[in-house]
């Protein structure tokens, strides 16, 4: 689909639900969302699959990138002024079906400035996860056969700021989805090297991988809480993707979802008090969600149906860097539609 049509369709989706965002942003007034105002979700949205932030309700959304191949895995940086994504914007073949991987990106807060971080013609790279210095990204870089067909993954570092990437997994088997600890001292990922997949715990440099989940299920997508006491996941052990958290030693699991429906790519508020994924319980190609970081005050924050809503990352950005174009208007309605504009 053209860019063009992309924005006459998803414009509509954004203004229909005006109303009832008005009507969620004083709910969430109500539950005091004070200390997260603060904040912002990126995300990947539109049938182009660009990267968009909003604010925790909702409100103020903005397109950051437009390039007509997939952008996607956005993932803020600690002080929140660049964020990190995958794009195969200048991937000479496109992966098969189901393979979506190309470079890991970064640019400022405001969409500004992409620059590819990985340049790695051979590879294919996804999901990235910052050090909390700001100084380094972890991510998952594939090896293709042909170019083309995902036969081995590692977790790989690297500086944000160029050099070269190091392999910190050196497996055979697929290993994926790093999230960097808050202390900085661990990297979590998964990986099916044990015969199915199961969430791992690392060194920071590599050493000592330990498997925390040990269950017969898939478990991966882990997700550090603020005060690295807890990590979430995704997990199928009772028959679909639920979203879990669990003690960082793998202990005491919780399904936190519950839903028949598919919930994946879980990611905390910089507070901790909340937990923000994408499901298809409402809209078969995704909504972003928000809830409480026990499950409950579950709320539908993009309520845009017929497009993709996927891969939160909740970052502890202001608005400053995205609200500065004089583009945000004082009335709801005016502020949805300022939504699909870039603002580079
Ligand atoms: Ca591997
Ligand atoms: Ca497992
Ligand atoms: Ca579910
Ligand atoms: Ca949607």
């Amino acid at each position: 689909m053209k860019h063009a049509s992309l924005k006459r369709r998803i414009q509509p989706c954004y203004l229909h639900k005006g109303l009832f965002a008005l009507a969620v942003n004083l709910l969430l007034t109500s539950i005091s969302l004070a200390q997260l105002a603060d904040t912002r979700i990126a995300f990947m949205s539109g049938w182009d699959t660009e990267i968009f932030v909003m604010n925790p309700d909702g409100e103020q959304i903005h397109q950051l990138t437009d390039d007509p191949k997939y952008d996607g895995d956005p993932a803020w940086s600690p002080d929140g002024k660049r964020i990190t994504f995958m794009s195969y914007r200048d991937l000479k073949q496109i992966p098969e079906r189901g393979v979506i991987r190309g470079e890991i990106y970064v640019m400022n807060a405001d969409g500004t400035n992409p620059i590819n971080l990985t340049r790695s013609v051979e590879k294919a790279e996804r999901v990235s996860t910052w050090s909390p210095d700001g100084r380094q990204i972890a991510f998952t870089s594939a090896e293709l056969f042909n170019g083309h067909t995902l036969v081995n993954s590692d977790i790989f570092v690297m500086a944000v700021d160029g050099g070269d990437p190091i392999n910190l997994t050196n497996h055979d088997a697929l290993d994926q989805t790093p999230d960097w600890s808050p202390n900085g001292n661990w990297i979590a990922f998964s990986s099916n090297r044990d015969g199915n997949w199961e969430i791992y715990l690392m060194n920071a440099d590599g050493t000592n991988p330990t498997n925390i989940t040990n269950h017969p299920a898939k478990d991966g997508r882990p997700d550090w809480s603020p005060d690295r006491n807890q990590i979430a996941f995704t997990s199928d052990r009772d028959g679909n993707l639920e979203i879990y958290i669990m003690n960082a030693d793998g202990t005491n699991a919780i399904n936190l979802t519950n839903h028949p429906a598919e919930d994946n790519r879980s990611s905390w508020s910089p507070d901790g008090t909340r937990i923000a994924f994408d499901s298809n319980r409402d809209d078969p190609l995704g909504d972003i969600y928000v809830m409480k970081a026990d499950g409950t005050n579950l709320i539908n924050i993009t309520q845009n149906p017929d497009d993709w809503d996927l891969s939160p990352s909740w970052g502890p950005a202001s608005a400053l860097s995205t609200a500065s174009k004089g583009k945000l208007a004082t009335v709801w309605g005016n502020v949805k539609r300022t939504g699909t504009h870039r603002v580079r």
